[in-house]
């Protein structure tokens, strides 16, 4: 099959109108199993007793590797200033350089950052078949077909329909008639296996991929976001894990697609999935003990969400996800939680790599349904935490206020599957998640305003600044939400509440840049102390430079330290004295 960039003239027209849909991609006609089962063979061997074999399409990635053009090999890309109107009007309705992805292969290849250990990894020869479901709304048409043709082009197909009694499937949901019926035809000649289900309104990614899973027929369910990139030998290291047993779910790496230059990085080399009291999710350090064992799966307490595979057996045992989960947000801790709390087991498995467009803001207008997120919350908290939830409505009063609905069904999934209690998850899963995230808060060095000693005594302002932005401005001091920062115990400097993070990438020249950045709680670029003695703000392990600002064209920045520059003291609010 050969797949090439499609449709740039009409992108335009694929945004959404409203009616959902959902794309299940099926197997194409079986290949006789004669032939199959001699191919197989040739390539198995037994190891302890287990029949084995390397899964790499070796063939293909000789034509991938000789592929030329705009982000091959996952290098970054950009767009003449010609294009500026096109891809800012498509900026902002998907939240990432959509334009960009218009110029790129839909087949592009990709670097292999895999664990070197991994090219040489085998897989057991009899693997269960799979079925990728994808769901979508007001997804971008070459982004979403990137998805679909990444997972298709980088799995053992024939392999695989012969090892199946199945069909591989692929789902996704689409928005428009106009983009289904294109869709259609588009699979219909490019990509036969794929299929789509309609949706007849908006149903949340969850109830979206909910019923995508009760359209596939495969063993193991791959739930994908609608704007991935499968990379080289991704499948076997999901599905390997799963046919040792199959309560096991598995998730991939996650990589980075750039949202500006879809350049394709690793977001790092394994962390275990976590989160925080307010439920925002987060990472912990891997265990030293697995950390050694790498590139081999090692167990993590919470998914990030959109890609990991299930056994469809195990998924239904579970209920499935809760329907009353609505539209996006929360599912990720539902299914951890009862994975691990009704005797299953979560492993991320290094040798699989899946990149992700992480946007840049979130495109979508919110569907009118009142706090549905915290709604999500509680419905998780309420069914699955026990006596940790107090947790998140101390911090999240609020929360209280907004309706669980009908809990009992849920329930009943956690009584009828004997389901452990959220204290043994905390104790022997997620042990030490409460290192790094307390139940209760230590207190915050500095906080309130962060006011320039020098005249006229301007206040720092993140007015307007959110992630990636630059950190730039001083203002009339006030008391509105703009002016109110935290130097906290992590020893990062935030503005109140946030989760984005005073950071400075780069300490080169006189004035370094402070960025927003989500908080890591890692130190390093985001590390910050409070010099009481000369009020001043210092930067870095070593302290050697500090917050300092221009005063007449209020800029603020990061410079050498100089205990006799006015401009470098500030005056917080309220100082921690112990
Ligand atoms: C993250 C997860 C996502 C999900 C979500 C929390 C990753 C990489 N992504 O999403 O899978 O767990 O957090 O719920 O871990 N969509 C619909 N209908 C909707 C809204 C969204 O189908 O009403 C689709 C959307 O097209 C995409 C997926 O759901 O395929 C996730 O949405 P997103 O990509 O906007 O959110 P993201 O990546 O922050
Ligand atoms: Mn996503």
């Amino acid at each position: 099959m050969r797949l090439r960039r499609l449709w740039v003239r009409h992108q335009g027209k694929l945004l959404a109108l409203g009616i959902l849909a959902l794309l299940v991609i099926l197997a194409s006609s079986p290949t006789p199993l004669r032939d199959l089962v001699k191919r197989e063979e040739e390539g198995v061997v037994v190891v302890r007793g287990e029949r084995k074999k390397d899964y790499h399409d070796h063939d293909y990635l000789r034509v991938e590797s000789r592929q030329k053009g705009p982000g091959e090999m996952g290098i970054a890309a950009s767009l003449p200033a010609s294009l500026d109107k096109e891809k800012d009007d498509l900026y902002k309705v998907n939240g990432f350089n959509a334009r960009l992805s218009d110029e790129i292969a839909l087949n592009r290849s990709l670097k292999d950052i895999r664990h070197p250990k991994c090219k040489e990894k085998l897989y057991l020869a009899n693997l269960p078949t799979a079925a990728v479901v994808v769901p979508f709304h007001n997804e971008h048409w070459t982004t979403l077909l990137r998805t679909a043709v990444s997972a298709y082009n980088r799995s053992p197909k024939h392999l695989l329909k012969e090892i199946i009694s199945g069909h591989p499937e692929l789902t996704c949901h689409s928005h428009t008639d106009f983009l289904g019926r294109k869709l259609d035809e588009y699979l219909a000649t490019h990509l036969p296996i794929a299929r789509v289900v309609r949706l007849p309104e908006r149903w949340g990614l969850i109830r979206a991929r909910l019923e995508g899973a009760k359209h596939a027929t495969a063993d193991v369910l791959i739930f994908l976001d609608s704007h991935t990139e499968c990379t080289t030998n991704w499948l076997p290291p999901l599905l390997d894990p799963i046919a040792q047993d199959y309560k096991t779910a598995v998730c991939p790496f996650i990589d980075v697609i750039d949202f500006e230059t879809f350049e394709y990085r690793a977001q790092d080399e394994g962390r275990r999935g976590a989160f925080d009291w307010e439920f925002y999710y987060k990472r912990l350090p891997v265990l030293p003990e697995d950390e050694k064992n790498m590139p081999e799966p090692f167990k993590s307490p919470v998914m990030a969400g959109g890609l990991f595979a299930i056994s469809s057996k195990f998924f239904w045992e579970l209920g499935g996800y809760d329907p009353g989960l609505d539209i996006w947000g929360g599912e990720q801790y539902e299914l951890s939680f009862k994975i691990w709390q009704c005797h299953g087991t979560m492993l991320d498995a290094p040798c699989s790599r899946i990149g992700h467009i992480y946007r840049k803001f979130a495109p979508f207008p919110n569907p009118r349904k009142g706090n549905f997120i915290a709604r999500n919350y509680r419905r998780v908290a309420e069914v699955w935490m026990d006596e940790y939830k107090q947790y998140l409505y101390m911090r999240q009063p609020g929360w209280l206020k907004v309706g669980t609905g009908d809990l009992s069904d849920q329930l009943a999934v956690r009584e009828r599957n004997k389901c452990k209690s959220f204290k043994w998850f905390m104790e022997n899963i997620a042990f030490d998640l409460t290192k790094h995230y307390p139940l209760v808060e230590p207190p915050d060095y500095c906080n309130g305003t962060i006011q320039s000693v020098a005249e006229p005594k301007l206040c720092v302002d993140s007015k307007l600044k959110g992630q990636f932005d630059r950190l730039d401005s001083l203002g009339q001091c006030g008391q509105s939400s703009q002016f109110m920062f935290q130097l906290t115990a992590y020893k990062d400097l935030r503005p109140l509440k946030s989760h984005n993070c005073f950071d400075v990438p780069d300490l080169k020249g006189e004035r370094a840049p402070v960025l927003l950045f989500g908080c890591h709680k890692g130190l390093g670029n985001q590390m910050w102390k409070y010099d009481v003695d000369n009020q001043m703000i210092r930067f870095g392990h070593y302290g050697t430079h500090c917050l300092d600002a221009s005063v007449g064209n209020k800029e603020v920045y990061v410079a050498l330290c100089d205990a006799t520059s006015m401009t470098q003291k500030w005056k917080w609010s309220y100082v921690n004295e112990e």
